[in-house]
């Protein structure tokens, strides 16, 4: 199949959810074209024979105040769909890139490209529901040829929130359990914890709905009970606040902001526990990639958290703000060796669920099936 694939180039798991999957397609065959207005951060550090790039230029003609992506975007995938005779625009996270898709399609009348729209999260819980955008949120989804959402919890939002009337189909977020997973370094491992400690991490995009700040009361917490490090991967609008937060608790020995960092596969090899006290989470992929390397999770009880980790195996789940029982969770396991190892492995187990090749297959079957049903030939 020939798929165009739009995303956020940026850090965070729409984007990262849509990279791989295309470069997985692409190592299947079929011919893949991302279109965005950078190269998606996780596709610059290989290069892949099927799959090509196309950058979207956002004219700053002096009366637009503001630029107008969805409209270059939508011009692009027209131009990219003629060229490379698409049979799918696959649009990550709905805003603007489905409402782009849908008049590219438009646009191209008799190509007949199908629609797909992969919703991910806040395009759905949060951001989509402001009057500014929720008409067109709403149809650009009921436009779309399929809908797929990543956890049952967000096709429940969708249905409930917008009066959607339509089949979304539930295809959840993967993990390639071959780079994800644990590699012991003794080495990294003395360098980052001298005398012991233990590690807890938290990676996220720093936003509000992350409650990093929740990570630094957890970890003030243990801290007192468990001798500890707490390694924060990452950035966005929350660090500055972050930061201070951990330097008025005098905590800035004990608390390391790594900032954005592409590959930390090292990093949470070493990891002891992984916290998630998210506001908002409709699926939790970083905390996938926790699991993967035998690492369990302590997280909020919210969105999909709870169709991805398994409280009391895999990791513990707590009310949304409940710091003082997440710490306890925390220090419950970081003191138990025994049931910690068998958390670790339950975790990784967990977490081959979600394989990669047995996600993308569903993709793959999901994408014939949206041709199929709307009676198109596809290119091989
Ligand atoms: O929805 C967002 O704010 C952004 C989005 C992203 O690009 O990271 O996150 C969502 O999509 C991820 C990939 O499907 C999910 O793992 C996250 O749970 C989800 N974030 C939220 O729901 C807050």
């Amino acid at each position: 199949m020939n798929i165009g694939i739009t995303c956020y180039p940026t850090y965070g798991g729409s984007g990262v959810v849509a990279t791989e999957l295309g470069t997985a397609l692409a190592e299947r065959g079929h011919s893949i074209h991302f279109i965005s207005y950078a190269l998606p951060m996780r596709l610059g550090d290989r290069f892949h024979e099927n799959v090509t790039f196309h950058e979207v230029e956002i004219s700053n003609y002096p009366l637009f105040d503001f630029p107008l992506y969805t409209l270059s975007l939508a011009s692009k995938m027209v131009e990219v769909a003629k060229y490379e005779k698409l049979d799918i625009f696959h649009c990550h996270y709905a805003i603007p890139h489905a409402a782009s898709a849908y008049l590219a399609r438009q646009i191209l009348g008799d190509q007949r490209v199908r629609v797909i729209t992969t919703l991910h999260g806040t395009d759905i819980t949060l951001v989509g529901l402001e009057p500014g955008f929720l008409p067109v949120v709403k149809f650009s989804i009921e436009q779309s040829d399929g809908v797929t959402a990543v956890s049952r919890f967000l096709r429940e939002k969708t249905i409930t929130n917008y009066g959607i009337n339509k089949d979304i189909e539930v295809i959840p977020n993967f993990i390639n359990t071959e780079k994800y997973r644990r590699r012991s370094d003794p080495a990294l491992r003395s360098t980052c914890a001298p005398t012991g400690e233990k590690i807890l991490v938290h990676t996220s995009n720093f936003r509000a709905v992350k409650r990093v700040q929740d990570v630094i009361l957890i970890y003030d917490q243990v801290r007192r009970k468990v001798p500890s490090r707490l390694f924060l991967i990452g950035d966005g609008p929350e660090r500055s606040q972050c930061e201070l937060l951990a330097r008025e608790l005098g905590l800035q020995d004990g608390v390391r902001f790594f900032g954005k960092q592409i590959d930390f596969v090292n990093i949470l090899s070493i990891a002891d526990l992984f916290l998630m006290p998210s506001q908002s989470e409709s699926f939790g992929l970083s905390a996938l990639e926790a699991m993967a390397c035998e690492v369990p999770v302590i997280s909020s009880s919210v969105g999909g958290l709870p169709e991805l980790q398994v409280h009391g195996e895999t990791g513990f789940i707590a009310e949304f703000g409940d710091i003082d029982r997440m710490a306890r969770y925390a220090i419950d396991l970081l003191t138990n060796p025994v049931k910690h190892k068998s958390f670790a492995l339950a975790a990784r187990k967990r977490a081959m669920d979600f394989e990669a090749d047995k996600v993308v297959s569903l993709y793959e079957q999901y994408y014939q099936r949206i041709l199929s049903a709307s009676e198109v030939s596809v290119t091989p």
